[in-house]
């Protein structure tokens, strides 16, 4: 009976993992930028800050930059670099924004560059799309929309390949 009920629970939860799957393979375009699957975690309530992440690449032939980011559900967002360094977790604010050479294809994920929420104006819940707006130097803005995921999710095995 015990085992039943956890087949149950299993088959539950493979459904849902794969219609996030399916759901989570979202992608925009500006110029000759691709943008790749913009996600963030959901936050626990009364939560300041949350995390975006996503891939931009560049199959033009000139440089671009991403400068900027907006969201409605923030205050503010910043372009933020995480790094270790001499041991220690450090997060830093890149004022002059990323960029992304011909070719090049940034990834943003926890632990490294990410998108910083500040002042979240609501909590962000899985399974919800937030709308965000990017700006880039040249290619100008696009409108994106971050696909939250759960509080513990990392990124790189679900959403390889997006
Ligand atoms: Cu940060």
């Amino acid at each position: 009976m015990n085992f039943a009920r956890f087949a149950v629970a299993g088959a539950l939860a493979l459904a849902v993992s794969c219609a996030a799957l399916a759901a989570s393979a979202h992608g925009f375009k500006v110029g000759s930028l691709q943008i790749g699957h913009p996600w963030s975690r959901a936050t626990p309530a009364g939560a300041k800050v949350g995390g975006g992440y996503l891939s931009i690449e560049n199959k033009g032939t000139a440089p671009d930059r991403l400068v900027a980011v907006s969201v409605p559900f923030a205050a503010r967002a910043e372009i933020h670099e995480m790094a270790v360094k001499d041991g220690i977790m450090t997060m830093r604010p890149l004022d002059n924004g990323i960029e992304i050479a011909p070719g090049q294809k940034v990834e943003f994920k926890p632990g490294g560059y990410h998108i910083m929420f500040m002042d979240l104006k609501e909590p962000l819940k899985m399974g919800e799309m937030m709308k965000g707006t990017l700006t880039f130097e040249k290619a100008g803005t696009v409108d994106v929309e971050f696909k939250v995921d759960s509080i513990a999710a990392k990124g790189d095995d679900a959403h390889k390949g997006h």
